[in-house]
């Protein structure tokens, strides 16, 4: 096997322009605020651009850093303190509201989709959620169609792949055709504290939409992310394999395969057993069972208002209403004028 590592920088400022201006956005309606997580996703405009195209915004507060509580830093918590105001003090138990001055320590991270279509939106709503059990007969007549017509751009993948977008961040590529891959910082990782790491290999063979469609043909390349994408992350970030979730979504967002990575110590969206199929699980089964993803029944997660779901209601695998917005196909557009907010 052709096998190239090559180690990069990650994390460096983009310096392409921002194409909007933060200052400017108009909120239209809060998606979801999730106190635990310390997440809010708002969606609104930038009305000095476009009247009609959306915006969709994610704010999340920075999880902290070794360095960030170290009394040996300059960047510490404690060596950036401006303002400590006190909001209870009982015996010994103190409460307060501390503002550093640091930006390191004030960051937070923010994701832009813009412009956001519908499904976008959509996808960061909050709703309820259902699990359906795909059969491989229903695999094939109802999300197979489904997904061929309706699923998000892979713009972004391929932009990634032909190192056109992404390539400061490019933590290890194998360009092998068959089994190599492009190992980089997923969308949600801010790229500062390891203990929040999350990578994704997406692989340069751009026919495999999913766990689907594996076969034992692709064990190889299954090894070949597993093992390089460990050594990288070993002797970049000194994280052991023994510490490594390394796992595929089912369903995906996206249907370019693609394979996450983070430490356990991150917990991140996405890993809970109805949706997250760990990486050595997969391989071991294929090497049992050379079309096991063919023939298995594989459940997933669907949120009321998806057009999926609703296809499943109408062959009555679920029940429940259909949503009328689903009369109609949900298209993939790059702007989301037809989409009506509630205020
Ligand atoms: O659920 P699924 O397995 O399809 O996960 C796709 C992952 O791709 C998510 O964790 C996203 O945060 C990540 N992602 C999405 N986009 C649009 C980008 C992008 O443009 N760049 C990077 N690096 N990751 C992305």
């Amino acid at each position: 096997m052709t096998s190239e590592i090559v180690t990069t920088g990650i994390s460096e400022p983009d310096t392409q322009k921002i194409p909007y201006d933060l200052k400017n956005f108009k909120l239209s309606k809060i998606l979801s605020n999730n106190t635990s997580r310390k997440t809010v996703v708002v969606v609104g405009s930038f009305p000095d651009l476009s009247e009609d195209d959306l915006a969709l915004i994610i704010l999340e507060k920075s999880a902290f850093t070794e360095e960030n509580v170290s009394t040996d830093s300059k960047k510490s918590f404690f060596a950036n303190l401006t303002t400590v105001e006190n909001d209870l003090l009982n015996n010994i138990y103190g409460s307060f509201r501390c503002f550093p001055s640091e930006n390191d320590l004030n960051g937070i991270k923010t994701t832009v989709v813009y412009p956001a279509t519908p499904k976008h939106i959509q996808k960061y709503s909050m709703r309820p959620k259902f699990i359906i059990r795909e059969t491989p007969e229903l695999y094939e007549e109802v999300t197979l169609p489904f997904l061929t017509k309706s699923q998000f751009s892979l713009d972004w993948v391929y932009n990634i792949l032909e190192h056109k977008q992404e390539l400061e961040r490019i933590v290890s590529e194998d360009p092998d055709p068959a089994n190599g891959f492009v190992l980089v910082p997923d969308l949600k990782w801010d790229g500062k504290a390891v203990e929040t790491l999350y990578l994704l290999a997406i692989t340069h063979q751009r026919n495999i939409k999913s766990l689907r469609d594996l076969n034992a043909s692709h064990i190889p390349l299954l090894k070949n992310i597993r093992e390089s994408g460990i050594k990288a992350i070993q002797e970049k970030y000194g994280i052991e394999e023994s510490r490594l979730r390394i796992y595929f979504h089912y369903q995906p967002s996206f249907y370019h395969l693609h394979i996450h990575f983070n430490p356990l110590s991150n917990e991140a969206p996405g890993i809970f057993c109805e949706k997250s199929h760990l990486l050595d699980t997969v391989i071991s089964n294929l090497e049992m069972v050379s079309d096991y993803y063919k023939k298995a029944t594989l459940s997933f997660v669907a949120y009321e208002g998806q057009e999926l779901l609703d296809i499943y209601r109408k062959k009555g695998v679920i029940s429940g209403p259909l949503n009328e917005k689903n009369g109609k196909s949900e298209v993939d557009e790059p702007n989301a004028k037809k989409l009506k907010l509630d205020k």
